[in-house]
């Protein structure tokens, strides 16, 4: 029997970020397979078409009442949540982070009573890593966990960490992120000579550079190679560079480093690379990672939080903090092209064998589909 199309809600943040990136993808996805989606946020995620058939979008506003001593989003949240919700008679609220989303589909669910939409809530990480250990949010992520209908995490890594710092009664599920990698619109060669590169080694960074990325480290690597002459790191950056300017200079390595803050289109810029570079102390997943293996294109990181569930064997993987042997794992690619080409089509056919939304998407309507039942 042909099961019926499902009505799903999802409330994640809009910015450029792997959580609201990861949500966008999985929302476009559903509706592609005829499903209706809902998104809920305080502006447009930024990849969401709001053109494409069975998308709708809830924005809202955050709440500015001068009773309060700061704007409130939680509550403005949960009201929107519950008045579409129950307009809609939606199945599932599947919310991306514990606070505030899930805490806002809890109360969305207790306004709405019978019927009210069943709760999926995926962690991304800072819940548990950040905001877990902290006494002032602890018990509210604990409560909005408990009180969801299926909890998921994004790697194993993750499910382990959130088992430990919570008292939860249920298994987490681990649905890992999957990636589709739009076509490019510049060959490789306009793309290098756009970012005045001609036979230099082009190696790429992508995050928001919040602390946790380590770019001190990342400079440090790069000004650490034998090859550094031969080397251009190029940074697309989701948040400002500036403060990391006096350590491009005091390591010399000003004319190495290229950084593009408004890079969108990173199908166009990964090709243009040679390799990808990620020095992050911490990541649940790393879908920057996931999505530079997309490209065929070898990777350094730390072996740290999820990321050895993402490349297995299909990338370069070292102790944290190990800048010498980052250094000596680029060179060898500088110095072996052949190695280089190897390792990335390498990653290329792991990201193509575990992390398609083909293989990720119906492990979520499953996973909808069992709670509602
Ligand atoms: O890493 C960030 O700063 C952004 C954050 C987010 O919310 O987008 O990323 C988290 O979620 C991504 C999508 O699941 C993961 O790929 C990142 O590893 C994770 N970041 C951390 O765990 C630090």
């Amino acid at each position: 029997m042909e099961s019926r199309p499902l009505k799903i809600g999802i409330t994640c943040f809009p910015l450029i970020g792997g959580s609201g990136i990861l949500a966008t993808a999985l929302g476009t996805e559903l509706a592609d397979r005829g499903h209706a989606v809902h998104f809920f946020s305080y502006a447009k995620p930024v990849r969401l078409d709001l053109s494409a058939p069975r998308i709708h979008f809830h924005q809202v506003a955050v709440g500015q009442s001068s009773l309060f001593p700061c704007p409130d989003y939680t509550l403005p949240l949960a009201v929107k949540m519950a008045e579409v919700g129950q307009q809609e008679e939606l199945d599932v609220f599947h919310v991306h982070y514990a606070v505030p989303h899930a805490t806002a589909a809890f109360l969305a669910s207790e306004m709405i009573e019978n019927s009210a939409p069943k709760i999926v809530a995926t962690l991304h990480g800072t819940d548990t890593t950040l905001l877990g250990p902290n006494p002032q949010y602890r018990a509210a992520i604990e409560h909005a966990l408990l009180h969801s209908d299926a909890v998921t995490t994004v790697s194993e890594s993750l499910r382990d960490q959130t088992e430990k710092t919570f008292k939860l009664r249920e298994r987490i599920h681990v649905i890992p992120n999957f990636f589709t990698p739009a076509t490019p619109t510049k060959s490789r060669d306009e793309m290098r000579r756009k970012l005045g590169i001609s036979d230099e080694f082009l190696v790429v960074h992508m995050s928001n550079l919040r602390p946790v990325k380590r770019i001190d480290l990342l400079l440090q690597v790069i000004a650490k190679t034998s090859n550094r002459d031969r080397i251009r790191l190029l940074i697309l950056a989701g948040g400002p560079f500036a403060p990391y300017e006096p350590l491009v200079d005091e390591l010399g390595l000003r004319g190495h480093v290229i950084v593009r803050e408004d890079a969108a289109a990173v199908e166009n810029y990964l090709p243009a690379a040679d390799a990808g570079l990620y020095t992050s102390e911490n990541e649940s997943f790393g879908l920057s990672i996931l999505e530079t293996l997309f490209f065929g294109k070898p990777v350094v990181a730390f072996r740290i939080g999820g990321i050895p569930e993402v490349v297995g064997d299909a990338a370069y993987l070292h102790e944290f903090g190990d800048i010498a042997a980052m250094a000596s794992s680029l060179d060898a690619l500088v110095d072996s092209p052949n190695v280089a080409r190897e390792l990335g089509e390498r990653a290329r056919a792991r990201a193509e064998k575990y992390f398609t939304a083909a293989k990720i998407v119906p492990c979520y309507e499953a996973l909808y589909r069992q709670v509602i039942a």
